[in-house]
């Protein structure tokens, strides 16, 4: 086997100058647009061992090297809307965690079902496209919940959303939860494993055809946090990715529904952390809708000194628009309305308000 390649894109323009640029074969569109990107990091070797480049997306397209020529097509191709949800502009997940202990807003949406679920619907209103319900913190050092404590917290929090207009993720790693969340009302799994920690969840995906968010993450919430260690946490953290929509697919998970996302913080250091934000846009060569959660996360207070998760709303929102730069889609998020508001302002300053981003 040859070597193997990335393709991570760079200099991505909006609005008039995009267009014009794909017009003038100068750029190509990044997930089919409405970005556009004129270079490219062309990556080679294994993580850890690798030579590094950068070439203009002109003489990527003249290069006659099918690996680069599939990426290539991959990386521009536009992304199927998945349960609804459209990608030509950047979507919002917001968090409803129903934990009394998760890192930054335990307790939350605690108490009755009825109360959690005035709270999402808020969260509807402020701009979130998909409502991202969960029962079980996976913060760092987080003991795992029993099966029927997490349904019992999940459940009558889904019917009590019956008929909201966002569609609903439910954010598990276990298959009985995934059935029963899939059941009462939600249409999308978010699994922090990957689909990996449950013997049974890849065969919920596949019964259920529901779409996935496949999550990188290194070790359990538990201990992740022990000793985190890669030769290079992008390339690594993409492998993973790869494998893992390639086992999906093969088991028979529908590849149109399949998101990935890196995994902020789980089992991660602030180096591996900064690789991953930095390099974000190579995870469009998996040809699948890129979600990030940085919301509120470590990695907020380690750059900016915030140590009180609630005092990072202002370094999540650079986290979201650096990452919306390089075109990821969507953003798993706490405070939806101050993001909403960041993210139309940066989509009407850098196209000059032509189309959606
Ligand atoms: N992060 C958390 C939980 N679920 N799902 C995806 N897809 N991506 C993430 O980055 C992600 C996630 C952890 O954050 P949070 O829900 O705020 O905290 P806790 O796990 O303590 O409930």
């Amino acid at each position: 086997m040859g070597v193997k390649v990335y393709l991570r894109p760079c200099g991505v323009v909006w609005g008039a100058v995009a267009k014009k640029a794909i017009e003038e074969g100068v750029a190509l569109p990044l997930a089919g647009g409405p970005g556009a990107f004129l270079a490219a990091e062309l990556i080679e070797g294994e993580p850890g061992a690798t030579k590094t480049a950068v070439a203009r997306t002109a003489t990527l397209s003249m290069i006659e090297e099918p690996a680069i020529a599939a990426l290539l097509n991959t990386i521009t191709a536009p992304r199927p809307d998945v349960a609804g949800v459209r990608f030509d502009r950047s979507g919002i997940m917001g968090i409803v965690n129903v934990t009394p202990d998760s890192f930054s807003d335990g307790g939350r949406f605690g108490g009755a079902a009825e109360a959690a679920a005035a709270g999402a619907r808020a969260l509807v209103k402020e701009g979130a496209d998909i409502l991202d319900v969960g029962g079980e913190s996976t913060r760092p050092g987080a003991e795992c919940v029993p099966v029927k404590e997490e349904l019992e917290r999940v459940v009558p929090v889904l019917k009590a959303l019956k008929g909201v207009s966002a569609p609903i993720s439910i954010d598990t790693r276990k298959a009985e939860v995934m059935r029963a969340a899939l059941k009462a009302g939600a249409s999308i799994i978010n699994d922090v494993s990957a689909l990996s920690f449950d013997g049974e969840s890849m065969a919920a995906a596949v019964e259920t055809k529901a779409p996935v968010v496949l999550m990188h993450a290194q070790g359990d919430p538990k201990t992740m946090q022990d000793n985190p260690a890669y030769r290079d946490a992008l390339l690594e953290v993409y492998d993973y990715l790869e494998r893992r929509i390639a086992e999906a697919v093969a088991a028979g998970v529908p590849r149109e529904g399949l998101i990935v996302d890196p995994g902020i913080g789980f089992g991660k250091t602030l180096e591996h952390n900064l690789r991953l934000m930095s390099g974000l846009s190579i995870f469009h060569g998996l040809g699948a809708p890129v979600l990030l959660g940085a919301s509120r996360k470590r990695l907020i207070g380690a750059v900016s000194g915030a140590t009180d998760p609630k005092a990072r709303t202002p370094g999540s929102i650079a986290a979201v628009l650096a990452a919306a730069a390089q075109g990821v889609q969507i953003f798993r998020v706490h405070d939806v309305a101050a993001t909403r508001q960041a993210l139309d302002v940066w989509q009407a300053a850098t196209t000059g308000g032509e189309g959606a981003v």
